[in-house]
């Protein structure tokens, strides 16, 4: 589901300068090969921060339609930054995102990922592919195939075979909220404009994991007002607030996986 223009010029121009100035970001950055020889690239935090990241995680806007979503209580299950350049940002294979969480104690497939374009995303800098409906499939597996884990091709190539392919194309500022269950994949960014996205994910209250893992449990969240975006964005010293977790190290749940 789309939620054009969430976010104003200014809002988005602020994020999009914060991150591209953010060493710690660019740091903690893990990459990954494509298969294809490009860079698939990002960033990851648990816990949103007094940042202008944690202020659009933790702003009202989204988290108020998360919760009508979930029919529960959301809380911040972590944030990442797609760091798709130009000319060598990776392609993601199809892949549901509850594909590698379910493995993380989680229940029920009661999660929200809300993706932000920072930049405009358009088919030529691989902008998201969805598959119409394909939530309503369930759970596919997955298996690792070089760095990526994504969803057993058999049963992707018949979904497309029934399903609407849609190129999610979207302005800087525009959202697109959609369930853990949905098929999604990108294409490698080849031309010359960066795509980079913040992708924020909520995890329902009622679906706290049964065991550990590299996300967190229930914390509770505690939203803003949508102006703290602005007030946050524009103060230099307080902006970039995160921390940022090791994806290499800590994500086991890809890992897991077998190897095709
Ligand atoms: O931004 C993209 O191209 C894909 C990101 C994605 O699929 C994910 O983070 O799960």
């Amino acid at each position: 589901m789309f939620q054009r223009c969430l976010f104003s010029s200014e809002e988005i121009s602020l994020l999009g300068e914060t991150a591209r100035n953010d060493h710690a970001m660019d740091k903690a950055a893990s990459t990954m090969d494509d298969g294809e020889g490009n860079d698939v690239r990002l960033s990851l935090w648990n816990h949103p921060g007094n940042g202008i990241y944690g202020m659009i995680a933790r702003s009202e806007r989204i988290v108020d339609k998360v919760e009508q979503l979930l029919e529960d209580e959301a809380y911040h299950y972590h944030s990442k930054m797609i760091l798709k350049d130009a000319k060598i940002g990776g392609a993601w294979a199809w892949h549901q995102d509850y594909g590698y969480w379910y493995q993380n104690g989680l229940l029920f497939p009661n999660l929200c990922s809300v993706m932000i374009a920072v930049d405009e995303a358009t088919e030529e800098n691989g902008c998201l592919q969805v598959l119409k409906s394909s939530h309503k499939i369930g759970r596919i597996n997955h298996i690792l195939a070089g760095d990526q884990a994504g969803a057993d091709m058999e049963q992707v190539e018949e979904a497309k075979n029934r399903l609407e392919l849609v190129q999610c194309t979207m302005s800087a500022g525009d959202a697109l909220f959609f369930h853990p269950n949905t098929l999604h994949c990108s294409a490698a960014n080849l031309s010359d404009k960066a795509r980079w996205a913040l992708i924020c994910c909520y995890n329902a209250k009622s679906n706290n994991p049964y065991k550990e893992s590299h996300h967190p449990s229930y914390t509770k969240l505690d939203k803003v007002t949508d102006d703290q975006v602005l007030i946050v964005g524009r103060d230099e010293a307080i902006r970039s607030n995160a921390e940022f977790a090791n994806l290499v190290e800590d994500d086991q749940s890809a890992k897991s996986l077998n190897e095709n």
